[in-house]
């Protein structure tokens, strides 16, 4: 099955355009249509150089609670020396378009479509585009909660196109799930995984779970159910779920479905409210 990764391509959209019909800001969702990622809400970040950021998710009072979520776009010759300012921040790094080359002491790794990367709290890497093209990459942090007894998680790389697609139990392979994690493995406290879903595939429940989502459509279109609303979402839309949010979806269309999703797991509820 050949695969593609939806990448946001900026720009302004004419002032005959009217683009604005499902964005949306709820206390329990939100959806930033890719129609959203123009040139004018990107962000530069600091120690990067050549590079803008479409950020998605970040922590903030009513919104995403445990992770940040950015697109980042490399021109040739852009990059960092110093990608993660905080020093207990892990990331992953999902590549969508282009190649990016990520360098950890004299190993170098490089990524195209596809590739993925997790990148331990604390690891001395440093992120570049040696290429002529633009390069496109999603990059998920998350602060690492460490657990007495437990040890910190090694850094690994592995791809979508290396990696199998689980068909979830008794689906007859309309829904499965590339998992880049090993599920068993506590040391991690964060999962991105590829969710995909056959023409006519659905999530036949409401999952309300104590995790936090960011989803973002690689591929494909379906009717995805956020708290009591179904939503048409496609290419490019991302969703962020908060915890026990109620999800549900029905893929449409003839081809399959596909998306990153960010999960927050494995460890255990905080007893009190922290801000
Ligand atoms: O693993 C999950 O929570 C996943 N099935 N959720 C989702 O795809 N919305
Ligand atoms: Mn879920």
């Amino acid at each position: 099955m050949s695969y593609t990764y939806y990448t946001p391509k900026g720009g302004l959209p004419d002032q005959t355009e009217r683009l604005y019909d499902h964005a949306l800001f709820t206390p329990s969702y939100a959806v930033i249509p890719a129609t959203s990622m123009t040139d004018i809400v990107t962000s530069y970040l600091p120690l990067w150089q050549n590079a803008r950021a479409w950020i998605l998710a970040r922590p903030l009072s009513g919104f995403a609670e445990t992770f940040a979520q950015l697109i980042v776009e490399l021109a040739p010759g852009g990059g960092s020396p110093q990608p993660e300012p905080d020093p207990d921040g892990e990331g992953v790094i999902f590549v969508v378009n282009g190649a990016v080359t990520i360098g950890i002491g004299d190993d170098v790794h490089i990524l195209d479509a596809g590739g993925f990367a997790y990148l331990s709290p604390g690891e001395d890497w440093a992120i570049s585009n040696q290429s002529d093209h633009p390069a496109t990459f999603h990059w998920i942090r998350k602060k690492y909660e460490r657990v007495e007894g437990i040890e910190t998680p090694p850094t690994f790389f592995t791809s979508d196109a290396e990696t199998s697609p689980e068909s979830m139990p008794d689906t007859r392979d309309k829904w499965s799930t590339t998992r880049f994690f090993d599920r068993a493995d506590l040391r991690y406290d964060m999962h991105v995984h590829i969710v995909t879903f056959q023409p006519g595939g659905v999530i036949p429940f409401a999952e309300t779970h104590v995790m936090e989502h960011g989803l973002y459509v690689l591929q494909g279109r379906a009717r995805y159910l956020l708290n009591a609303d179904w939503h048409d979402v496609g290419p490019g839309d991302f969703m962020w779920l908060r915890a026990f949010c109620p999800q549900a979806c029905e893929a449409q269309g003839t081809t399959p479905f596909r998306y990153l999703l960010y999960k927050d797991v494995n460890r255990h509820p905080k007893l009190k409210v922290t801000s």
